[in-house]
């Protein structure tokens, strides 16, 4: 390891938040040399992750993800904990925008001394996004982080890559209305280990009210992701911080919960497993679609995929026999 990757590392570890967007800059960046620096830095760093809880917030866009962080962010803050937020936006790089460049819902924790953000890196694919987030979730913990807040854009396969990589997935609902008219898919709502019905404040306290009973007994005939822990339902306000500081008790909750039943340890070091098995099949993947003789092959095939000459598994099996021919 060169030595500036080695002060990088160790000013990381002392929680030097420049450090740290510098070491997420490596990580997020695509050259080849910066990614073998990353790689590096990550290895060197391992030992001290994991002492964190990872929590993803997840629902549609307008439900009022970014001004719960902001609230719920605040508390912890206030309570001696250092906070780091991340987002997954696979569409930041359509778009040009990223959810959390409206900083703005995020006045005070973007500029408190014990917190942390960073908006979601910008990526062609889902899987690349992904990987440099949790990447930077790593270093977050590396960086002595102890809470991390990871928000979804709430739309298409975010949610699932989010669910993937934390501890504990919080569902965000607005008030009134089936989980249909939300928009919420049954396979997202099987996801939450705790679903929290936001705006409860106002004329909509009423409906908050109800949503939250509505749930309550929807969650009781789906299948919860772990054994130890039921899905609860809450209701809260980030506008008007109410209800929020319930949200940590039930957190701290289902992290002792978890952690007491071994399935918090075992999530992980499943996760760590499965991430190892995309990133050898996105390398593999990449590696052959830029090897010089697949390369050459690919329009024609793709033709006669496309034509509908040529049956996919059949196309498959030439890519791949070309590219081990070749080595
Ligand atoms: N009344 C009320 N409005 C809220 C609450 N939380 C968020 N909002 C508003 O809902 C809108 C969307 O919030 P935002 O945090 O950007 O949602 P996101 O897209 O899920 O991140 C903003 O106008 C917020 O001020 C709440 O608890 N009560
Ligand atoms: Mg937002």
């Amino acid at each position: 390891m060169t030595d500036s990757n080695e002060s990088l590392a160790a000013a990381i570890k002392a929680g030097d938040r420049r450090a740290l967007a510098k070491g997420i800059t490596l990580v997020e960046s695509t050259r080849s040399d910066h990614r073998q620096q990353a790689a590096e830095l990550l290895e060197t760093l391992m030992p001290a992750t994991g002492n964190s809880i990872r929590i993803g917030i997840s629902g549609v866009p307008g439900v009022g993800k970014s001004t719960f962080i902001e609230a719920f962010g605040n508390l912890l803050l206030e309570r001696g904990h250092r906070v780091a937020v991340l987002a997954v936006d696979p569409t930041s790089a359509v778009t040009g925008g990223s959810i959390l460049g409206d900083k703005t819902r995020m006045e005070t924790l973007a500029f408190a001394k014990n917190a942390f953000v960073r908006p979601s890196p910008a990526g062609k694919t889902l899987g690349g996004v992904t990987r440099r987030t949790r990447e930077s979730l790593l270093l977050c913990e590396a960086a002595g982080f102890d809470v991390i807040l990871v928000e979804t854009v709430g739309v298409g396969q975010s949610e699932t890559a989010v669910a993937d990589m934390t501890d504990m997935f919080v569902l965000l609902l607005l008030p009134a209305g089936g989980d249909e008219l939300q928009g919420i898919k049954r396979g997202i709502m099987e996801l939450a280990d705790l679903v929290l019905v936001n705006k409860a404040d106002g004329e909509q306290t009423n409906s908050a009210n109800q949503t939250m009973a509505d749930y309550r007994s929807a969650l009781h005939f789906m299948k919860s992701r772990f054994a130890s822990w039921q899905p609860q339902v809450l209701a809260c306000s980030s506008l008007k911080n109410s209800g929020i500081a319930e949200v940590w008790q039930e957190v701290e909750s289902f992290r002792s919960t978890t952690t007491a039943s071994g399935e918090l340890q075992q999530h992980r070091a499943q996760q760590a497993r499965s991430w190892m098995w995309s990133e050898t099949a996105e390398a593999l993947v990449a590696d052959l679609k830029n090897h010089p003789a697949v390369k050459s092959l690919v329009p024609e095939l793709e033709q006669a995929v496309l034509r509908g000459e040529l049956p996919p598994t059949l196309a498959a099996q030439r890519l791949i026999e070309h590219y081990k021919a070749s080595d």
